[in-house]
């Protein structure tokens, strides 16, 4: 019932064939190696629909994708870093009068509005026209983050190869990625041999700009990897997360003092770039305005804006921003805009028309990229959060964009669906018992966690040290009392460090001076046994940040074979009855199949499918798992 290539060639079907024509021709005889890849892809459209979508399918729209011309002269902001160094685009940058953007649309925006799932094939489809029509970009933000793990753990994809494939489709923008300082594009901290090979690699493989943050505003956790960046010929773009609210006189913590005094550490540090990093959308108009203002009065480096538009305020805050001075600001494109992602590009470059700070970009074009977002994005709903507008309740609960778009479903996952309400009010309370921290990954985790924790056991500030004191807590508030995410603004409450850590001694220090160095060659070794691969450099990496995802994601390839180049609605639903779909499984080499029809379970619970593959019939037996 397969292919047998060779019983089919005219040239073996005629009899005239000899020795030479079996040398010319051996792909005829990879009979074995062609069936068992279609297997693969079989087995793994059987098994969504059997146990996902039974053979139904939404109707998603073809995004238009425009055609530019072929002689385009690809020239941006990449040409000048390469051709003047960082302090060459610095100056460049401090000498525009426009606004510059830098587009998220690749990274954060679909990180914070459908959960990091975006697919390397969708932006490799609209990557060169991305160059084309958006060449006044100052930069892309397209790497780290949440992306690095979803795409190994849930795309089933390499990172490292979107890197490359983006890169060589987008010559002439900078491409900028956001890494969590000492906790790289993870978690918790990490080695520092890790996170210099890291910033090593990534500078390689096509990163610009580094934007550098630490999840309590520490400047310690962010010491290695601005270290690292400034021997590259790379940015290092140095962030403060915003927290508070400097308008509110009664919050005295995170005030306007506050943020001018890290900034002026920051410049210290050689930065290249001063980010403000809003990750949860708190920094109203007004109070951007007062922040621009007084940094751009205080320190010298160009100052690039950050924010979310959880509130609906997130286009009044970069207008604002761009008006005390700001010189580079995100937003994503319209399509993939507003909510918990960031404020609309596309409304931004209208607003700031005829004025002195236009910001070059050609409305009409990146109408044609917000549409194609517009469209793709149709496959992504099934990860959307049920937010449908913007909420000012933010403000109060001061939580980020990513975290607030995925926190129901990890109340849910608690059992705790009912008591949503109150873990969002709890978070607000968590977050003061850990002293008013700054929260964005993965200090945001440890407040998150901690308010799902008190909603479980009916803790409140006032029961916890005493009622507290049996209880054991989840991993991610000890690693914080710990110091293992480092040290916050203020000091750890030392009652509270003590019920939790149940003696366990706390550092003070960096905790990458404690954690031995990786072992990059035992890895190696160790997954050339344990799988029979040979990992790359930038594998072995991937493995040191995250070994039980990229376990995963090996034995995932080994046994279904590499999908990036799938359509995005194929991988995520596979076909309805009766669909027929091209599946290119590598360069070039594709298999057209159609599935004809789904079978009901038999008595070993045993499902048959019934697909044609390049015409012929293939029946699979796939186990009903639900
Ligand atoms: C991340 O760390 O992934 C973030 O986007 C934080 O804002
Ligand atoms: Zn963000």
């Amino acid at each position: 019932d397969f292919l047998i290539n060779v019983l089919q060639h005219p040239t073996f079907v005629a009899g005239k064939c000899d020795t030479k024509f079996i040398d010319d021709h051996p792909e005829l005889f990879e009979i074995e190696d062609q069936k068992s890849e279609a297997s693969s892809v079989l087995k793994y459209f059987g098994n969504i629909i059997v146990n996902e979508t039974f053979g139904k399918k939404p109707d998603f729209d073809e995004p238009y994708i425009p055609t530019i011309p072929v002689d385009t002269n690809f020239v941006g902001t990449k040409q000048i870093l390469d051709e003047r160094g960082p302090d060459g685009l610095v100056k460049w940058v401090k000498e525009q009068e426009k606004l510059l953007i830098c587009d998220t649309t690749f990274r954060d925006a679909h990180q914070s509005i459908c959960a990091t799932r975006v697919r390397s094939r969708d932006m490799i489809k609209i990557a060169r026209e991305t160059a084309a029509m958006a060449s006044d970009l100052f930069s892309l933000e397209m790497w780290g983050g949440a992306t690095f793990d979803v795409s190994y753990r849930f795309l089933k994809e390499s990172p490292w190869r979107r890197l490359d494939e983006l890169r060589k489709r987008v010559p002439n923008i900078l491409f900028q990625m956001l890494l969590r300082g000492a906790n790289a594009v993870g978690y918790k901290n990490y080695p520092d041999n890790v996170i210099r090979a890291f910033v090593q690699e990534a500078a390689k493989s096509g990163i610009d700009v580094f934007r550098i943050f630490d999840s309590l505003n520490w400047m310690d956790g962010m010491k290695i990897s601005i270290e690292e960046v400034l021997k590259t010929d790379k940015i290092a773009e140095v962030s403060m997360c915003y927290t508070g609210d400097i308008l509110d006189q009664s919050r005295t913590k995170y005030n306007l003092d506050y943020y001018i005094k890290m900034a002026h550490e920051i410049e210290k540090t050689g930065a290249h770039i001063l980010a403000i990093k809003d990750m949860s959308g708190l920094l109203k108009p007004g109070a951007a305005y007062k922040l621009v203002e007084a940094l751009k009065q205080e320190v010298s480096l160009p100052i690039h804006l950050h924010t979310h538009d959880t509130t609906g305020n997130g286009v009044a805050t970069v207008l604002f921003a761009q008006m005390a001075g700001v010189d580079i600001a995100d937003a994503a494109l319209n399509g993939i805009s507003g909510l918990t992602s960031q404020p609309a590009l596309n409304s931004i470059v209208a607003a700031l028309k005829n004025t002195p700070r236009d910001t070059g970009l050609n409305e009409d074009e990146i109408q044609i990229l917000s549409d194609y977002w517009g469209t793709t994005r149709q496959v992504y709903s099934k990860f959307e959060s049920e937010l449908k507008s913007g909420s000012t309740e933010i403000y109060k609960l001061e939580i980020p964009g990513g975290q607030y778009s995925n926190l129901r479903a990890q109340v849910e996952s608690f059992g705790l669906g009912h008591k949503f309400r109150e873990v969002k009010e709890k978070y607000m309370e968590a977050n003061l018992m850990l002293g008013d921290i700054v929260k964005v990954t993965p200090s945001s985790k440890t407040v998150g966690d901690l308010a799902i924790f008190m909603v479980q056991n009916d803790l409140t500030v006032d029961n916890i040290k005493t009622k507290g004191k049996e209880l054991s807590y989840p991993d991610s508030l000890v690693d914080f009392y710990k110091g293992m995410i480092g040290q916050p603004e203020g000091g750890f409450d030392p009652e509270l460090q003590k019920i939790v850590l149940k003696g366990i001694e706390p550092i003070t220090v960096r905790p990458g001076m404690l954690l031995p160095d990786e072992d990059f060659e035992k890895i190696k070794a160790d997954f050339n046994e344990e799988f029979g691969c040979e990992l790359d450099d930038r594998e072995v990496l991937s493995v040191a940040l995250y070994p039980k995802v990229m376990k995963d994601y090996i034995e995932f390839i080994q046994e279904y074979g590499d999908f990036m180049r799938m359509e995005s609605h194929a991988f995520f639903y596979g076909l309805k009855v009766g669909e027929v779909i091209d599946v290119e499984v590598s360069k070039g080499k594709r298999y057209i199949v159609k599935l004809v029809r789904i079978g009901a379970p038999n008595e070993e619970g045993m499902c048959s499918i019934m697909f044609e593959v390049d015409g012929f019939r293939r029946e699979i037996y796939v186990e009903d798992k639900r």
